[in-house]
């Protein structure tokens, strides 16, 4: 018997104080002699880590007692932000903890500062994921979340005269206090090989070279509740045996460690260029590395639940194990799940393709046809043999199952299999595997699901018919508001006379009744204000540019990409900046001052996105420094937006812009965030800004441009030459051909908007055709931002609205409506 471990913390702030002294003084990770922020901030999240733990092994506890069914999010990307002011929101013990830092001579927003986002993805999937932990945890769902510890995350976005620079972020160069190595949780995972056939006509998968799977454990706590799940990342090593003691003793040091270096490969960075065939060799790699080494755990976890006390059967394993796919990125966990069944466990083909098809769930997040993942066949028969061999039996046997019950669907079928045996390039279509083989696909927004059932997987609905659902996306309430806007929350929680709205977002519209009332407004206003200014300053440190905060601050962030339109955006304000300059300066009093701001990253490889981020900057350039305009506009580049930016764009900003061309956006999840924040938004009707005009109103929301339905004609017309642009869509282009913005060469950017046919010539993201009723709208914008009480009524509008998008709402649905699984709390 070992005796229970001390309480580890009381919340007194002296206490706090002694347990961050603790940590310290007897840390190993750095000379006791000093005691600056960047120490102060390990300690305390050292400090916080004890809580941490406590708390976490009583879930694991828990869950292995109640014996629960249990969810796996399996997701290439998490977005995590960062662990210490979440953290210590979610435990309750914010005011403990600056209190207690206060006493040590530190301010914790400071000390908060110090820790590097943990940035393992690339945007709104890997943001969504991170949202999702949280709302699983904090609704006590028994859930893990499954990833790979990248040890470059997403590359860090330097600004110079070029435009966009990338240079690599080492998230994990001072170690990260939030992860746990789990040095007994190590699986296998091979490569390339051979499938041997055993005497009893089963196959084997063989030789080929073998890596091993460590679990990192990162906590994730939930808000005020003790439950606190995982996110087990898992990193590539070679196995000591791999390490040539012979070779190396020989002088022959790489050759030595050769497989040593091929582990470090697979975990290196996240997306690696996949344009060479060895980088799209990599990417599949990875792809299975997680799939292989999470699907062994939890098998691993299903087989060790009840102490082997009780015998189970593998037809029960659905009922104890929900698997969702994050996209089609970790589809290989259905042939690799097959492969488990058969080869290891010994089930037959029926059997293990009922237990896989039972598990498996599939969300889609895009339809844009370059996001599609098509693996070549040779790649995948070479790395993956026993898998090939198992999808090829999917394909075969979905072919035969619809000639058998839709033998109308026979035209069809080229379209709906999932290999294309095109003799050119002979590719799987891993969305197509995911739609045969999960019991439940879902869109991320009801215009999207709508859009997956009429197009993309339109001739699968007749096949199963309820198996496309929609699951509209949703943002955790505490990091997006509670969190990373403590000023408005006081406000809300004020006028609602409670704090629930916190885990019951639908609370919000409680605020509607007093929209109009001024004192609230007065309110409202100055935390606004708060905002912008602590914003104001952010922008003048990382930019050096001095922005007005009584000018209306206009933002859009988010990844840079055409269908996004950030051209249309910078068009607009080229056309504002002309226009000003057009003005006698008795006009211009009349102008409502803006600040526009922009920021994103571009994928290092995507050249027109990475032009549009040099135009940006450079019309910023010019017009920031044009004294006769610059009072009534600013255009500035944010750079290197990631989570812990947005926590501070999003509380300061009035305006933001959500207008990629209809049909184009899954769902978006910043609109959410920034309609919750009390920001009003410019967008299309596209993906979940339909559900939020609902929502909020049609009369809280600036709604320009075609919909979705009338893309494809508007694309036709374009081709037969019927487009008549805009004097004010011409005027724009023609001041950047012009060279009013130097003498860069943007005749790509403005060939793209021109011409009348092909992928992204020919204005395919129909900038041109909305970018009247754009402008339209911006007008409307200006003359509501006029009458500030109006502005304030709709700001409030959009916050009370908002209750929808909370990522908690999501995931019950999901918990009922795909998994069903139920709350297994820790009491
Ligand atoms: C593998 C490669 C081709 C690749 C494609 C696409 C890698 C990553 C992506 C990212 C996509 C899938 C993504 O992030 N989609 C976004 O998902 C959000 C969450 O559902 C949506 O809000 C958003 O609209 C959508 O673009």
């Amino acid at each position: 018997k070992i005796p229970p471990a001390a309480h580890p913390l009381a919340d007194e702030p002296a206490e706090v104080a002694a347990n961050i002294n603790y940590h310290a003084k007897y840390s190993p990770h750095f000379s006791p002699f000093k005691f600056e922020p960047e120490q102060a901030y390990y300690a305390s999240a050292e400090s916080v880590l004890d809580r941490l733990v406590q708390q976490w092994n009583e879930t694991y506890l828990q869950f292995h007692k109640d014996d629960p069914k249990q969810t796996y999010y399996l997701s290439m990307e998490y977005l995590q932000g960062r662990a210490l002011i979440n953290a210590i929101g979610n435990l309750n013990v914010h005011n403990a903890y600056a209190d207690a830092l206060n006493k040590l001579g530190h301010d914790l927003e400071e000390v908060v500062e110090q820790e590097k986002d943990a940035a393992l993805g690339n945007g709104g999937l890997g943001r969504l994921a991170s949202c999702f932990l949280d709302s699983m945890a904090t609704l006590n769902l028994p859930a893990w979340g499954y990833g790979l510890r990248y040890k470059y995350g997403l590359f860090k976005q330097l600004i110079t005269k070029m435009g966009q620079e990338e240079i690599a972020e080492d998230w994990l160069e001072k170690f990260s206090p939030w992860e746990v190595v789990r040095h007994d949780v190590v699986f296998p995972v091979r490569f390339f090989g051979r499938v041997k056939l055993n005497p009893n006509g089963s196959r084997k998968w063989v030789e080929g070279e073998v890596f091993q799977a460590l679990a990192y454990d990162v906590p994730i706590p939930g808000y005020k509740t003790k439950n606190t799940i995982s996110l087990r990342l898992w990193e590539a090593k070679a196995s000591s045996g791999d390490f040539n003691l012979f070779q190396f003793n020989d002088g022959q040091y790489e050759s030595a460690a050769q497989l040593h270096s091929r582990a470090q490969q697979i975990c290196a960075v996240l997306y690696p260029g996949d344009a060479t065939e060895s980088g799209k060799l990599l990417r599949l790699k990875q792809q299975f590395f997680l799939c292989s080494a999470s699907l062994q755990d939890i098998i691993h976890r299903f087989k060790e639940r009840k102490d082997g006390k009780d015998s189970w059967q593998w037809s029960e394993f659905p009922s104890k194990v929900a698997v969702q796919l994050n996209d089609t990125h970790p589809t290989l966990a259905i042939p690799e799940l097959m492969r488990l069944l058969m080869d290891d466990e010994g089930l037959g083909w029926d059997e293990a393709w009922d237990v896989t098809t039972r598990t498996i769930a599939y969300t889609n997040h895009t339809v844009l046809p370059e996001a599609l993942e098509k693996w070549s066949q040779v790649v995948m028969w070479k790395l993956l043999p026993r898998h090939m061999e198992i999808i090829e039996e999917i394909d075969k046997r979905f072919i035969a199952m619809i000639r058998a019950t839709q033998p109308d669907l026979e035209s069809k079928l080229p379209n709906m299999r999932i290999l294309d045996n095109n003799p050119q390039k002979p590719v799987v279509r891993m969305a197509n595997l995911c739609v045969v083989s999960a019991h439940t696909v879902n869109g991320v927004a009801q215009l999207h699901s709508d859009i997956l059932k009429s197009e993309l997987f339109a001739d699968y609905v007749s096949v199963w018919p309820s198996k496309l659902q929609n699951k509209t996306n949703g943002i955790t309430p505490r990091r997006w508001l509670r969190f990373c806007n403590p000023e408005l929350s006081n406000i809300i929680t004020k006028w609602l006379k409670t704090e629930q709205w916190v885990t019951n977002l639908d609370l919000l519209v409680g605020l509607r009744q007093c929209a109009d009332n001024a004192d609230l407004q007065a309110e409202w206003a100055s935390a606004k204000m708060a905002n912008k200014q602590r914003l104001a300053q952010y922008i003048l440190r990382v930019t050096g540019v001095s922005i007005d905060p009584n000018s209306l601050f206009d933002i859009q962030v988010k990844r840079i990409h055409e269908y996004k339109r950030q051209l249309m955006n910078i068009l607009g304000a080229i056309y504002r900046y002309k226009k000003l300059k057009e003005m006698s300066p008795d006009e211009r009093k009349n102008i409502t001052p803006r600040t526009i701001m922009i920021g994103g990253k571009a994928f290092a490889t995507y050249t027109n996105a990475k032009r549009i981020v040099k135009l940006v900057n450079d019309v910023g350039d010019v017009v920031n420094t044009d004294p006769e305009v610059n009072s009534y506009l600013k255009v500035v580049f944010i750079p290197n937006y990631n989570v812990s930016v947005a926590e501070m764009l999003i509380p300061g900003s009035e305006l933001s812009q959500h207008i990629s061309t209809a049909g184009m956006e899954a769902s978006g999840t910043s609109n959410m965030k920034f309609s919750l924040n009390g920001c009003l938004i410019i967008g299309t009707l596209d993906g979940a800004n339909v559900e939020i005009r609902e929502e909020i109103g049609e009369e809280n929301f600036f709604l320009f441009g075609a919909t979705a339905d009338q893309v494809p004609r508007l694309r036709k017309e374009r081709e037969n030459g019927l487009f008549k642009p805009d004097p004010r869509f011409e005027e724009a282009k023609q001041f950047i051909r012009s060279g009013a913005f130097g003498s860069y060469d943007y005749n790509p950017l403005l060939e793209s908007l021109e011409g009348n046919s092909g992928y992204g010539r020919g204005d395919y993201f129909l900038v041109g055709h909305d970018f009247p009723s754009y402008m339209d709208a911006q007008e409307r914008v200006d003359a509501a931002y006029k009458d500030t009480k109006k502005w304030l009524k709709m700001s409030i509008l959009s916050t009370a609205g908002s209750g929808k998008f909370s990522s908690d709402r999501t995931i019950s649905q999901y918990a009922k409506e795909i998994w069903n699984i139920e709350e297994c709390r820790v009491p």
